[in-house]
């Protein structure tokens, strides 16, 4: 464990009044955890049956398997899909939930929630093989909605999955059915792996992790129709200019933080708020002013432009403030010490999803019908805690930069175009192709306190900034580099390279944005790595060669939740190469481990590789980015000399 606990200069301010208050952060408990215990550090401690825990001690007789008779190969692997059946199911479910609403507006039901993009129904309806000529959008909607939800139940394993089918390349699907790894419906495949790895059912690790990939293919098609149905309903981001840290929490005005990661409600409420000015105006406010943490602050950002109070590690600390009125949380990634921050101040947490209760929390049920009116009741209830601030206690670090996101697939085209119009994935390709950009990267992923919070992240991206490589980044990896500044054209001048400088200098000049690119580009939540792949893969298109074959690097620097792992092993199926900056939990089989981060490769192209630190992994990555492109290169060099010789 690190010494240094965050990068993050007004994270370190409000450290420091939480140990004046008294208040044990999150930070405090990562400590408190240290040494952590080998077994469980490296994936060799059993918890599956009441027997155990068995762990591996090699040293005794009968100590090298678990009572069962398992195997640390075994184990492990079992350990480790368990984590991607977890994360799946976590973002799959996101997904299920917008689907419903979706199918409620389509059939009338529900007059709450709209459809915002048409234009992108008919691209989803399309790509699904959804008739739309002569239709009307309404039943277009509907079947579109029926599709995703059809994807949870699906049963008979002759199909496969509608989204999976319709957004991979052709070549892809190929090897995902030689290995048997296409799912037919998400439920069936996220139980068939929980059963797979009961005690006494599969003991072989490779069918194990066969298994777990599969289960990471209902992750992707759970997050692909989660960002599809959102963009749907809420419209597709654009880029939108806004600002990050802890003080973009307002001292005189009601602050409410969206934290979570479903945009269901949060986009009620910032419509809501938008409506509910005079009332905080009323109560001797300046007005409402929201703030994003974590998923749910990156929804809103990327559609709304709300501004990024923070990221996973530090939400405590946006309590610590003393200015934080209230905090609307919905599900996944929300520290139940919230609860414990928010008593030594006046801030309401306020839970609202019926699977996401903090005991103490107050427990607001929120109901899709009647959204609307659940959203103002929460601004309502935030008013009221303001009004019970005590401003003597306000402390808000005078800290925060400028923002550039809203980097959807849709707006990176659309920028691309205004180059290239006919093809616009052409104008990058053309950049590496000419040597301007080595390659791409995207940074993803979470907080992990087992090392210091955002340095990782940071240090990703200023040394392969520097090395000329074109950054994507979503979740938490995203909202690191908007707090620290390098989000926006001044880093770009700051930290790129000479190519990947002038490749910025010719979209700039073309974009015609009132602000400067940023760094990177901000595709948005963690459910939407999608965006990400949909661009590789139209790389890989214009390209001419295989996914696995681009000049692209997957990284998690500080990958925490088990959606970190059902998103990498996706991301490996796909044939990304992905860095994991934190020991994997699979180290503790030499067996498993090798598969992962070595015959992964021979099978599909993709791999993990685990460095925790963040310079070697830059220059790992940019190692495998040029020895991508060099084969590239070399290819292309045969194919041209044997068309001389013909
Ligand atoms: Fe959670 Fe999405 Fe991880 Fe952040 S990045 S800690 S999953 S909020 Ni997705
Ligand atoms: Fe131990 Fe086997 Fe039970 Fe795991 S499944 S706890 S190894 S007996």
């Amino acid at each position: 464990m690190s010494e240094q606990r965050t990068i993050d200069v007004a994270a370190t301010q409000m450290l420091d009044k939480a140990k004046e208050i008294g208040f044990l952060t999150t930070f405090d408990r990562a400590k408190a955890q240290e040494p952590r215990c080998t077994f469980g550090n490296t994936g060799i401690c059993c918890r599956i049956c009441l027997q155990g825990p068995c762990r591996i001690l090699p040293k005794k007789p009968g100590g090298n398997k678990g009572i069962c008779g398992a195997a640390d190969y075994t184990i492990v692997a079992r350990n480790t899909v368990r984590y991607i059946a977890g994360g799946a199911a976590a973002h799959s479910d996101h997904g299920r939930e917008i689907a419903q609403v979706l199918l409620h507006v389509a059939e009338g039901h529900n007059h709450d929630y709209k459809i915002t993009d048409t234009d992108k129904l008919m691209r989803v309806a399309k790509n699904i093989g959804i008739k739309t000529e002569g239709r009307e959008v309404m039943d277009i909607c509907k079947d579109v909605a029926s599709a995703a939800l059809a994807e949870f139940g699906r049963v008979d394993e002759t199909q496969e999955l509608t989204w999976l089918k319709a957004y991979a390349p052709e070549e892809r699907l190929d090897v995902w059915r030689k290995t048997a790894i296409i799912p037919a419906g998400i439920n069936l495949s996220l139980a068939k792996l929980l059963h797979q790895t009961h005690v006494g059912t599969d003991a072989d690790p490779v069918n194990i992790i066969f298994g777990g990939l599969k289960a990471a293919l209902c992750d992707y098609d759970g997050q692909h129709l989660a960002t599809d149905l959102s963009d749907i309903l809420f419209g597709t981001g654009v880029p939108v200019v806004t600002e990050a840290n802890l003080g973009a929490i307002k001292a005189d005005k009601v602050n409410i933080a969206l934290h979570g990661h479903n945009p269901l409600l949060s986009q009620m409420v910032v419509n809501a708020a938008k409506e509910m000015q005079e009332e905080a105006k009323a109560a001797g406010a300046a007005g409402i002013n929201l703030v994003g943490i974590c998923c749910t602050g990156n929804e809103v950002l990327t559609r709304e432009g709300v501004a990024i109070a923070t990221n996973f590690a530090t939400q405590e600390l946006a309590v610590m403030t003393g200015a934080m009125d209230a905090m609307v949380v919905d599900v996944q990634c929300i520290m139940p010490s919230l609860r414990s921050a928010a008593e030594c101040f006046h801030t309401k947490i306020i839970t609202t999803m019926p699977i996401m209760k903090i005991p103490g929390s107050y427990h607001f049920a929120f109901d899709e019908d009647h959204a609307v009116e659940s959203a103002k009741e929460i601004i309502r209830l935030a008013i009221e805690a303001y009004k019970t601030r005590d401003q003597a206690q306000v402390n808000i670090p005078n800290i925060k930069n400028k923002v550039v996101a809203g980097f959807t697939l849709e707006a990176i085209l659309n920028i691309f175009g205004k180059i290239n119009p006919e093809n616009p994935i052409r104008v990058i390709v053309d950049a590496m192709e000419a040597g301007e950009i080595k390659g791409i990267a995207a940074l993803i992923g979470c907080n992990n306190l087992k090392g210091t919070h955002d340095y990782n992240h940071t240090a990703m991206a200023k040394e392969l900034a520097k090395n000329d490589i074109f950054l994507l980044a979503g979740g938490c990896s995203a909202q690191a580099h908007a707090l620290a500044g390098m989000m926006n054209g001044d880093a770009v001048k700051e930290y790129a390279g000479e190519g990947l400088k002038k490749f910025y200098a010719r979209l700039n000049a073309a974009a015609g944005l009132t602000e400067e690119l940023p760094l990177m580009f901000h595709t948005g939540s963690c459910v939407d790595y999608s965006r990400q792949q949909d661009f590789v893969n139209l790389v890989a298109k214009e390209m001419g060669v295989s996914v696995p074959e681009v000049p692209f690097v997957v990284s998690a620097p500080e990958a925490m939740s088990e959606k970190a792992v059902a998103i990498g092993s996706w991301n490996v199926a796909y044939g990304n190469a992905v860095h994991v900056g934190v020991i994997a939990p699979t180290v503790g089989s030499q067996l498993v481990n090798d598969v992962v981060t070595k015959v992964a490769e021979d099978v599909f192209g993709g791999f993990f590789f685990w460095e925790t630190d963040a310079l070697k992994a830059a220059a790992r990555t940019v190692e495998i980015i040029e020895e991508r492109s060099w084969k590239i290169a070399m290819r292309k060099k045969a194919r041209d000399a044997q068309a001389a010789a013909e």
